[in-house]
């Protein structure tokens, strides 16, 4: 026992000369985050002669009190005693403020990456941004996306002063980056990481409005925003200073600790390792080796070692995301390592006559990746898919150069906080059932397989996600006033918004059930469909999909006839928190990416493990989830990945003629029906209708009709309850192939060696 009472007494009586009991629960929250906080201090440091560093511009971590006190061994008993006071630690809960640190999957991976790290004992840290208003809050006015500040830095939050600080030299002036962590204890390891976070000295406060502000005022606002508005050329340059600031501040970190250690430098790729998330820190390979040098190495020397130390994951074959830079930013951002990367590039063309991968293109642009394929050591997509695409056909020529270093690393999700803090009452149940070795090795809930003819287990799997259902109804009804039926199937689609993901494609469905609940059609059930997104700020078309869902969700909420049938439900300001009531809750999980596109996706393992049945086409992981649970547990359609890629080469994809198809048309021209411009704005509903029916580069109508009856038959199934439970217990039980303790486990053994 830890005893829990005394500890927190100890706080709110110094805090607030207080008992625990006669504190109210904000104060609760503070005084349970200082007692957390110290706890985590406390448990030492991982040792080892290695040591990785993860750079990442993202890092999504969620709230982090119940994560940490699950962590430390001490959830169940804090929560008693909170009982035993009246409280409840879900309400406690809520006074924590969500850092918006990311964008979706890829920060969101990284969070669950530096938990498994800890968990499994491994010497990794975690470098990256501190920015104080996060991506972005999204509030919804007049059926559109507006975007806010988000703050979440208090006088009181998991943020420590660490009292380091570097220079960071950009081209004319020097910042100063301050070094502030967020511990991260690792759960039964007994040992704590850390994830440092750089800022500026003097940030500057934004007030409630909105989130533009003066790009060029770099010291005070180079951590103000995760991704600031880049259309124009302040806005990417300061996307440059932000990512050389992080690269250097932590390059200096790592060499500090060497030096901390007595390991020489000459030695560096001996001990450190360092994994680049994405282009986003790729600049940590210039300013290491100029670093280098400057203690001494030799360019050779720094080079090889560098190339030693650094691994890069690729999270997309989106041309947008990869990222290629203006040699003439650079120079302006940090002149230092442009003739480094010039340097580079020529050594690059040493090594093989084939321009198509070269690192400066056309003598003027930067090819982030590239660098890191040249001068990384491993090259690793995020699902299988994904990385058989890259071999073979986005990086088949890096491929061909440098076979041995390329490797898949399936994504996956940290079960603590994806099953056992959000959903408890799955726990319990499957704990009753197996015991409850599969929380240290999520595998173990294969043995849930023995239950899958057992109506009683069956029932009570039935019983437990009704009861989610309440509780995500309850949660919305207090947030936003919208009232669901608990009754009706839950079908939730929530991930960043971009065309590829094919929330379009979904609300087409939504209107082809809206025509025929009109016609008189009515469903078995009422049916929820629930929509949660953030489009970039500067992404028009994602913003025009965000408003035809908006204007669906009214249509469809002031018709009589239809609204006892269907509902639409667009949840506002989608976040880690929001996810953690939705997918416990969710029937069916919506994972309809044009095949090819999505390069792994993680929110389709966390509703797998939660018991959602996987709607989806087969792409990334979708793919490894139909092989796990078998084609009766999962509702696949559309066209394959190899089908898609041809059609690209050939450009032989017409949207007009699917459009023109009867089973589409009438679907595809109610974006301009006068019932919804009567709600809507004219101009974006039109400029959505004309892109679907003209260009639809992501190709929704190509999958459309086969969508809509897939969907159907899974409703129709939905029906057979114990059927249907079957079919989610196959999904819990092979859902522990995606624990991120298994992802991080083959990182270590094939990429980073650690221990
Ligand atoms: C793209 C963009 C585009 C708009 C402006 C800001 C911005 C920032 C970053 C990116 C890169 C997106 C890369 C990404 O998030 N990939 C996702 O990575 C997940 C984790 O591996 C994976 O599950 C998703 O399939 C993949 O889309």
């Amino acid at each position: 026992m830890m005893k829990i009472y005394e500890k927190l007494n100890d706080v709110t009586n110094t805090k607030w000369n207080k008992k625990p009991e006669d504190c109210t629960n904000h104060e609760i929250y503070y005084a349970m985050l200082e007692m957390t906080n110290k706890l985590c201090r406390d448990l030492p440091k991982p040792q080892g002669e290695r040591k990785l560093y993860y750079f990442s511009a993202e890092f999504l971590v969620g709230k982090l009190l119940s994560n940490n006190l699950l962590a430390l061994g001490i959830f169940e008993e804090t929560e008693k005693v909170l009982e035993s006071m009246g409280k409840k630690l879900s309400e406690i809960e809520e006074y924590e403020p969500e850092p918006s640190l990311g964008n979706g999957g890829l920060g969101r991976l990284a969070a669950c990456f530096l938990d498994s790290i800890a968990a499994l004992g491994l010497n990794g840290d975690g470098v990256g941004l501190n920015y104080h208003y996060g991506l972005f809050r999204q509030r919804f006015v007049n059926n559109n996306q507006q975007e806010n500040p988000d703050p979440w830095i208090e006088n009181e939050s998991w943020l420590e002063d660490t009292g380091v600080s570097f220079e960071v030299p950009f081209g004319g002036f020097t910042q100063k980056a301050i070094m502030k962590d967020i511990l991260v204890p690792g759960a039964g390891s007994k040992v704590a990481n850390r994830l440092h976070l750089f800022d500026v000295e003097e940030p500057k406060e934004f007030e409630n409005g909105g989130i533009d502000f003066d790009k060029n005022d770099i010291s005070h606002c180079l951590t103000s925003f995760l991704y600031p508005d880049d259309r124009y050329e302040d806005g990417k340059l300061l996307r440059v200073y932000q990512q050389y600031f992080m690269v250097s501040a932590g390059a200096q970190l790592i060499l500090k600790e060497l030096e901390d250690n007595g390991f020489s430098f000459e030695n560096i790729s001996k001990h450190v390792v360092i994994q680049i998330n994405d282009t986003h820190p790729s600049m940590v390979i210039p300013e290491l080796i100029r670093l280098l040098v400057e203690k001494g190495l030799t360019m050779d020397k720094a080079v090889e070692e560098v190339s030693k130390t650094c691994a890069y994951t690729n999270h997309t074959i989106l041309a947008e995301a990869l990222e290629k830079w203006p040699i003439s930013y650079i120079e302006k951002v940090a002149p230092q390592i442009v003739p480094i990367i010039k340097e580079l590039d020529a050594r690059a063309r040493k090594v093989t006559s084939d321009n198509s991968v070269e690192i400066i293109h056309d003598g003027w642009l930067v090819n982030m990746a590239h660098m890191d394929m040249h001068f990384g050591f491993s090259v690793n997509g995020v699902a299988y898919l994904h990385t058989e695409i890259l071999k073979n056909t986005e990086l088949n020529n890096f491929y061909k150069l440098y076979p041995e270093k390329f490797n898949n690393k399936t994504n996956g999700i940290t079960f603590r906080r994806w099953l056992q803090v959000c959903n408890q009452d799955l726990s319990e149940l499957i704990t009753e059932y197996i015991g409850d070795s599969w929380k240290n090795d999520a595998e173990d809930l294969k043995k849930l397989m023995d239950y899958s003819e057992d109506e009683e287990f069956l029932n009570k799997l039935l019983e437990v996600k009704h009861k989610n259902k309440i509780r995500l109804k309850e949660q919305l009804l207090k947030t936003s006033g919208v009232e669901i039926d608990e009754n009706s199937i839950y079908d939730i689609q929530v991930k960043r918004l971009h065309e590829y993901k094919r929330q379009q494609m979904n609300l087409l469905y939504v209107i082809y059930k809206y025509i025929k609940i009109k016609n008189g059609e009515i469903p078995k059930r009422p049916i929820t469909v629930i929509f949660g997104a953030k489009a970039a700020p500067a992404y028009d078309m994602a913003k025009n999909i965000i408003h035809l869902i908006l204007c669906m969700q009214s249509l469809i909420e002031n018709d009589p006839s239809v609204n006892k049938w269907l509902k639409v439900v667009m949840i506002e300001n989608y976040n880690v928190t929001w996810a953690q009531s939705l997918i416990p809750a969710c029937d069916i999980s919506e994972q309809i990416s044009l095949a090819s596109k999505e390069a792994s996706g993680t929110g389709n393992m966390k509703f797998m493990a939660n018991g959602g049945i996987t709607l989806g086409t087969m792409d990334g992981a979708n793919v490894e989830i139909a092989q796990l649970v078998g084609e009766d547990n999962i509702y696949t359609f559309g066209k394959s990945s190899d089908e898609v890629i041809e059609l690209y080469k050939n450009s032989s994809y017409r949207a007009v003629d699917f459009y023109h198809k009867p089973e589409l048309e009438y679907l595809v021209d109610f974006i301009v029906s006068p019932e919804l411009l009567s709600i809507g704005n004219p101009q974006m509903l039109s400029a959505l209708w004309r892109n679907i029916k003209y260009e639809d580069y992501f190709k929704a109508l190509l999958d459309t009709e086969e969508y809509i009856k897939v969907r159907e038959k899974a409703y129709e199934d939905y029906e057979d309850r114990i059927s249907w439970a079957k079919k989610m217990t196959a999904n819990i039980a092979n859902s522990g192939y995606f624990s991120s303790d298994r992802t991080i486990s083959e990182y270590n053994k094939d990429i980073w060696k650690l221990k």
